[in-house]
């Protein structure tokens, strides 16, 4: 069963070995080290909505199973499949390499007994991206959201929010997108649902907004500052320099943080979402992902294909959270296998 973040004491001091946030979550050792890990949402509502949203991708994929025969037809069909799934060339030729090395393995010769081990081979291939946010460590623990303009950064902020307020944490938010008046506005709103406070400043300097939210963060006793941040500037000004200089800034208030910067991605966007994480990853630094609107159109291949591009360029980045609506428990924990089973189907 997931735990929707993992809660981890105070770092211990550096002379002794230091439990890595980047200890694997899924191992049974992290999850039990969870003290007071809130209750978990259902997520068999969740799954359904999920595969519903991937229905498209799914049923492509699997009508390339409903024959009797295991050929080159069969191949050639799915590498169509995966492709229009989004999963794009080069995760599309891995899992199609791995799925032949596990059919000649196993020496599987029925078409639905080749859909199992494909599940295998994308779950597989999923699993470096699954790992649970770990909270608790630092105080606070400062989070930066990132992301374009309508990714849904703030709505995952809100319902991220809710979940760690109601697991005790003391939540702060800063609104730094200082631009938008209906920014701030739409962050308020979230923050009274979950009765946290919230750092703004009309028309201010974003970066001085952040900087304010991590000190008050500190002289508050906070457990997590986490900053929204704009997904488009005033034509004038760039987006990726104002948004290193909120993490340089972040950095002054408290020297190791931020911690986490996250960038939400919109899971329709295709392809495109991979562009997205190497120029976000390549300023900023990424430490992990949220991929919303699973529920809409989106085709789920596009997380083979970030899953591969971290595998390639050794960036161990994670999908925290996948957003599966506009409600505030519709933002679940990234399981592999689920993810892997609903877009087979
Ligand atoms: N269906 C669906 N809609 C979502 C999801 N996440 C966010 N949205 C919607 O997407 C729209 C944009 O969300 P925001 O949170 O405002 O996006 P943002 O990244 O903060 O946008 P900017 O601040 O303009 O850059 C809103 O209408 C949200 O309700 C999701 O998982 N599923
Ligand atoms: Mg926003």
């Amino acid at each position: 069963m997931f735990s929707f973040f993992k809660k981890k004491p105070p770092a211990p001091p550096a002379s002794t070995p230091a439990v890595a946030a980047s200890t694997p979550s899924g191992t049974q050792d992290a999850r039990a080290t969870a003290p007071a890990a809130e209750e978990p949402p259902p997520r068999a509502g969740w799954l359904d909505r999920l595969r519903v949203g991937l229905r498209k991708t799914g049923s492509s994929i699997a009508q390339v199973f409903t024959g009797t025969q295991v050929d080159d037809a069969l191949y050639e069909e799915l590498e169509s499949a995966l492709l229009l799934a989004d999963a794009g060339l080069p995760a599309t030729e891995a899992l199609l390499a791995d799925l032949k090395r596990r059919v000649k393995e196993t020496k599987a010769t029925e078409p639905m007994a080749v859909k199992a081990l494909l599940i295998d081979a994308i779950t597989d291939l999923l699993k470096p991206l699954e790992r649970a946010l770990v909270v608790g460590e630092h105080t606070p623990t400062v989070m930066m959201v990132v992301g374009v303009n309508g990714a849904g950064k703030t709505t995952s902020i809100g319902k991220l929010t809710h979940h760690l307020a109601a697991g005790g944490s003391k939540v702060l938010l800063a609104a730094a997108d200082t631009f938008r008046a209906a920014a701030r506005e739409q962050l308020s709103a979230w923050g009274d649902r979950n009765r946290v406070d919230i750092i703004s400043q009309q028309g201010g300097d974003p970066a001085a907004v952040s900087f304010d939210a991590v000190s008050a963060g500190r002289a508050r006793g906070c457990d997590i500052v986490i900053a929204d941040t704009a997904g488009r500037l005033p034509t004038q000004l760039h987006l990726m320099e104002e948004l290193k200089k909120i993490r340089r800034t972040i950095a002054k208030a408290q020297a190791d943080a931020p911690h986490e910067v996250l960038l939400v991605v919109d899971g329709n966007t295709g392809q495109n979402a991979l562009a997205q994480v190497k120029s976000f990853d390549a300023a900023l630094q990424l430490t992990g992902l949220i991929v919303t609107k699973l529920d809409g159109t989106a085709k789920g291949g596009v997380l083979a294909a970030i899953a591969r591009w971290c595998a390639a360029e050794q960036r161990p980045l994670a999908v925290y959270f996948i957003g599966v609506g506009e409600k505030l428990e519709d933002l679940q924990t990234f399981d592999a296998r689920e993810f892997a089973q609903a877009m087979v189907q």
